[in-house]
């Protein structure tokens, strides 16, 4: 199907989707960004991954000319006009157009920009007999220089590990910090297990605080693993029981062999795969949901609308109940007599208190 993107308010074609080669993004790698999946007409940890999108623009001075509820609304929208499902939502705030000095005070406006598309997913083998993965020369950024907590548009610094690891015949690779301390990965997060302790670099140390990385400290615990971020060195990967790397990409992928040396015994191990198991259960069941559907029965609407309508609901209450079962922005306009406009705006405001209430997951 032909595409729609989100540039600056408008909704346009894929091949009219275009920012100016003035966009300090362009031209100094300077701006924000979030990778998000989208999983059976659900996004996962939308919250989330706005909570973060706004951190990182917070840590380079960058504002972002709408609210974080408006962001939500505008992945969910991308969702929708391209009948997204299942797919990969890659959302850009780049510091806009600006001279050819890189001084972001000369740039008036940041540009936003989301892209909904579907996704090329590992096979399912990687998964069944995991990953070989190497250290690469290249040491991530330190935390005094660009702190890799942003998630920023100068991604360089990964990317001559990435050319590292082409190079070396790895399709991910392990990243040290400048101390020698294993950090984490180009595009993904490291996790060891060693007698039933899992543990992950800490974000001081200079990581990305991913956000599959969270989701699987908390699945973790509720297996009854002691889960723990603390520092350890190559050495401690390849005598692990077993190693996995996280992404909302890669999801969670088994490593058995890092720098030649066997992990465990070279295949999956069981805490990976029962890991593995409980991410999908939950990105299966949980999430912002996107699409409009039509197999809600009208009684339910029906009975819904006459609630806010008797006053034994609050509209906002409605819509969101409404939302909830999977009915689409207008469908709710249509079912309540309200504008479509009434309807964004109470969804959006409730999102906003919702993001204000709740932390990272
Ligand atoms: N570390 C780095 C440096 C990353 O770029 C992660 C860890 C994992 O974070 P999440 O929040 O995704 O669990 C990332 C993720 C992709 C993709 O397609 C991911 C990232 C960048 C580009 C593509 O998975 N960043």
């Amino acid at each position: 199907m032909d595409r729609v993107v989100y540039v600056d308010g408008r909704y346009v074609a894929k091949d009219e989707a275009k920012v100016s080669v003035f966009d300090h993004g362009f031209l100094y790698g300077d701006g924000v960004f979030e990778g998000i999946r989208a999983y059976g007409g659900r996004i996962f940890r939308l919250e989330a991954h706005i909570e973060r999108l706004y951190d990182s623009a917070r840590a380079i001075l960058l504002p972002i000319p709408m609210d974080p509820a408006a962001m939500a609304e505008v992945v969910v929208e991308s969702c929708r006009r391209n009948t997204i499902r299942d797919g990969y939502v890659r959302l850009v705030v780049s510091r806009g157009v600006g001279d050819l000095g890189l001084d972001p005070r000369k740039c008036a406006r940041a540009s936003v920009v989301c892209i909904a598309d579907t996704i090329a997913l590992y096979p399912e083998q990687l998964y069944e007999q995991g990953m070989r993965i190497g250290t690469v020369p290249t040491r991530r950024s330190g935390v005094e220089n660009l702190n890799p907590r942003i998630k920023s548009l100068n991604y360089l610094n990964n990317i001559l590990a990435k050319l590292e690891g082409n190079l070396a015949g790895y399709p991910e690779v392990l990243m040290l910090n400048q101390d020698g301390f294993v950090v984490e990965c180009t595009a993904d997060n490291v996790f060891i297990l060693r007698g039933g302790r899992l543990v992950t670099p800490p974000p001081w140390l200079g990581i990305l605080e991913g956000v599959t990385r969270a989701t699987i400290m908390e699945l973790g615990r509720q297996a009854g693993l002691d889960v723990r971020e603390e520092t350890f060195t190559r050495l401690d990967v390849w005598t692990a029981d077993e190693c996995f790397i996280t992404g909302t990409g890669a999801e969670v992928v088994p490593v058995v062999e890092c720098d030649g040396r066997r992990i465990g015994d070279g295949h999956p191990g069981p805490v990976t795969r029962d890991l593995i198991r409980r991410y999908r259960e939950l990105a299966a069941s949980e999430g912002v949901p996107i699409a409009a559907r039509d197999d809600v029965p009208a009684s339910t609407v029906g009975a819904l609308v006459a609630q806010a309508q008797s006053g034994a609901m609050s509209w906002t209450d409605c819509f969101e109940a409404l939302s909830g079962l999977g009915l689409g922005t207008s469908e709710i306009a249509k079912a309540a007599g309200k504008s479509y406009q009434q309807v964004r705006s109470s969804l959006v405001a409730r999102r906003a208190s919702k993001l204000r209430a709740g932390g990272r997951p």
